[in-house]
């Protein structure tokens, strides 16, 4: 939950408002153009962990050969390409464990925009989709910057994290290790843990709104609803980092939940069957990968650290009152409310204030949608059109000359149909 009033200079805004792409932004919309993420590259990468773990007894686990060997494999690539690596040493259960950190030369080193994925797996198998998936995605995503030469504007690092099935140990090494001053310089760190699953579902972390935005812009350029990850938190490798006041984001494909049939319709798939049935077994293989949910999701990771690492985006020059509280929208009930308190900006407000609307709903067409001024004055933004559409996540311009701008502004939603249901996801103004 955050409720914040961020005010943004001219000077280049960096962090977690810069690169906000305004959720009108036209999705795909890059401040620098990303590359495609070879998907043939990312399965190369999984075939050689795959014979990582085939030679080294049949995983890659913390404290077991085939995961030092996983690290070397790593390792050896980013060198090649001109990384500035390191091997974090811990020890945990009496075995030496590793992270991998690779920093890409150049950028602002008081901004740096961290990418990470845990590259060891559980005893029982290889670890392909869990999590070959994510440190092979973010290892090309690292080879493709070295191709471009990437000049940033801010600092890009990547890790590769240890032993995160005994506790997110590695990560919690990491951070715990990292000196205040330098924690304070990581403007996003985004997490990628299972992004291949063979039955997949398109889930975007809700942590930090920017970061969030960052990932539905993309999928929404791509026409492919997303929803929340919800049952995260704390469970891979951002939550130390989230722990420590560091914004987080990052994408996920699902484990071993099971697929509703409302999701097989929007993704494709089976419904009633968990979205890994290899989840932290022996066949968690190469042959457990789906190819589109990997190839989407790396061009996904690409796409957000070209836009966050080199975002230049024209920060908003006025001031930017934001809710991001969850509130849940009761199904054909009564209407519900988030609000901003506004202060600090003298007379009326603009005749074209910004509103961010962001709804995470499965059928925007039951909702009725209202900005309340401080005096009680209406505006309605929405008024049940889009259908069976999924989310209403948009900026409105209003003409609010008339009203006082200091003062409680409120975002009413009502749900006036059965069955589908969503909740308020955030609420922005900006004073322009
Ligand atoms: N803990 C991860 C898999 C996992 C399960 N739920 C989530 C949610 C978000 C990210 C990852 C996961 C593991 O087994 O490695
Ligand atoms: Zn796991
Ligand atoms: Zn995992």
């Amino acid at each position: 939950m955050r409720l914040s009033a961020i005010v943004a200079s001219s000077a280049l805004v960096l962090g977690a408002l810069a690169s906000a792409a305004p959720a009108t932004a036209a999705p795909g919309a890059a401040a620098a153009t990303p590359p495609d993420i070879s998907v043939a590259n990312v399965k190369q990468h999984l075939t050689d962990l795959q014979s990582i773990a085939t030679a080294n007894g049949g995983n890659r686990a913390h404290g077991r050969t085939g995961y030092k060997a996983s690290v070397d494999f790593v390792k050896a690539k980013l060198d090649a390409a001109g990384y500035t690596t390191t091997l974090q040493q811990f020890t945990y259960n009496g075995a030496t464990g590793y992270n991998v950190i690779a920093d890409w030369p150049g950028g602002d080193p008081n901004q740096v925009v961290m990418s990470g994925s845990h590259l060891d797996s559980v005893t029982s198998g290889p670890g392909i989709n869990d999590n070959g998936s994510g440190s092979a995605a973010i290892l090309e995503t690292a080879l493709a910057v070295s191709r471009a030469q990437l000049q940033p504007t801010k600092h890009i690092r990547f890790a590769w994290w240890g032993a995160e099935e005994l506790g997110l140990v590695g990560s919690k090494y990491y951070v715990n290790n990292l000196p205040s001053a330098e924690r304070a310089k990581i403007s996003g760190y985004l997490n990628f843990d299972m992004i291949g699953s063979p039955n997949p579902g398109y889930f975007v972390y809700d942590d930090d709104p920017t970061i969030e935005q960052t990932f539905k812009n993309y999928y929404a350029g791509l026409g492919i609803p997303t929803e929340i990850e919800t049952e995260g938190d704390g469970r891979s490798d951002h939550a130390p980092f989230k722990n420590a006041g560091v914004p987080v984001g990052g994408l996920f494909s699902g484990a071993d939940y099971t697929k509703t049939s409302a999701q097989a319709q929007k993704w494709g798939g089976t419904a009633g069957q968990s979205f890994d049935r290899c989840y932290h077994s022996s066949c968690d293989t190469t042959a457990n990968i789906n190819d589109t949910a990997l190839d989407r999701n790396s061009d996904a990771i690409a796409y957000a650290i070209w836009n966050l690492a080199t975002g230049t985006t024209t920060p908003p020059t006025g001031k930017v009152f934001e809710n991001t509280a969850d509130v849940s929208i009761p199904d054909n009930g009564a209407a519900v409310t988030s609000s901003v308190t506004v202060s600090g900006v003298t007379g009326n407000a603009p005749s074209n204030l910004s509103v961010g609307v962001d709804i995470v709903h499965t059928y925007r067409g039951d909702l009725v949608v209202d900005l309340i001024a401080p005096d009680g004055s209406v505006y309605n933004l929405h008024n049940r059109s889009g259908g069976s559409a999924d989310n209403l996540v948009q900026t409105y311009t209003v003409n609010a000359s008339t009203e006082v701008a200091n003062g409680v502004w409120k975002l009413r939603a009502q749900d006036k149909a059965a069955v589908d249901t969503g909740y308020i996801n955030g609420f922005k103004l900006t004073f322009p």
